[in-house]
């Protein structure tokens, strides 16, 4: 076929493929998700209705996008984790950023009324997105260590902030009073003036939810004869587990496993 005499202008496009046998993770983030969360009202600390949607649209990324091993989100946050081998759009950033983000936020509206329900959707929402890539395990388990260990520091700061002003302080003076407080600290004013144990709140809250795909049992009607037949599929599905120390690993060695 000739070309046209536009067809120049392709060189234009710059080649952005990420290295080779690297991890590589897509983070999106909710944009001026502060405003957002007022908007809608979500509760404080912790929205249920909004994190369970967050972990919908991360599950429905997963059924999508097959090369996606495990997802990660806490907040308005989800890291998504593709292996080293993966070829996945012959690993261009931009394509792989932009076809996930795309994804999450049109999950994120569709599915909206199945957890908000009379409450209604303002205004459309949206998420930026970035891939990077990780050379080696040690540095994708200390990025994922990192987003966990976010989760846990604001988790307790936002209990603790939120108890207090629940109980009559203003929100200056609770600002104050935890200014350069330790988490011994939270911990303290948690269970003496609330009596509340931090470590038996619940997981999904301290530890954020991680989407890997679990062997599950699922029944369908054959077509042929109508019989119940019993296979075991991998489904995305949200776990609440702490991934920053070793146990979580030896659980799923598959994770880290070279071949897959
Ligand atoms: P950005 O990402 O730079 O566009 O700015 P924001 O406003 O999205 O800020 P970010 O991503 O650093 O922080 C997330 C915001 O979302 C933060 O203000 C808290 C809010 N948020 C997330 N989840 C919940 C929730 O479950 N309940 C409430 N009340 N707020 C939440
Ligand atoms: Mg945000
Ligand atoms: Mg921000
Ligand atoms: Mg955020
Ligand atoms: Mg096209």
């Amino acid at each position: 076929m000739a070309n046209s005499k536009f067809e120049y202008v392709r060189h234009f496009e710059m080649a952005d493929n990420m290295l080779p046998s690297t991890w590589l993770v897509v983070r999106i983030d909710g944009r001026g998700f502060h405003r957002f969360s007022q908007t809608h009202n979500f509760a404080k600390p912790n929205d249920r209705r909004a994190i369970e949607l967050m972990n919908r649209c991360a599950i429905e990324v997963m059924k999508d996008i097959k090369d996606i091993i495990l997802a990660y989100g806490q907040s308005d946050e989800y890291s998504f984790i593709i292996p080293k081998s993966s070829n996945l759009y012959s690993r261009r950033s931009s394509k792989i950023s932009s076809t996930v983000v795309s994804l999450f936020a049109s999950n994120y509206v569709m599915h909206w009324a199945e957890y908000f329900g009379e409450d209604k959707l303002q205004y459309a929402p949206c998420f930026d997105s970035r891939t990077v890539c990780y050379p080696n395990d040690k540095v994708l388990r200390d990025y994922l260590s990192w987003r966990q260990a976010d989760c846990h520091i604001n988790n307790l700061f936002n209990t603790t902030f939120w108890a207090l002003v629940k109980s009559g302080m203003t929100e200056d003076a609770a600002e104050k009073h935890l200014r350069g407080s330790f988490s011994k600290d939270k911990n303290e004013i948690l269970f003496v003036e609330f009596n509340i144990n931090y470590n038996n709140i619940e997981p999904i809250y301290r530890k954020g939810s991680t989407i890997i795909r679990q062997k599950t049992e699922v029944t369908s009607i054959s077509p042929r004869n109508g019989e119940e037949v019993k296979r075991i599929k991998l489904i995305p599905t949200a776990i609440y587990d702490d991934i920053i120390g070793q146990d979580f690993w030896d659980r799923h060695p598959e994770l880290l496993a070279e071949k897959r």
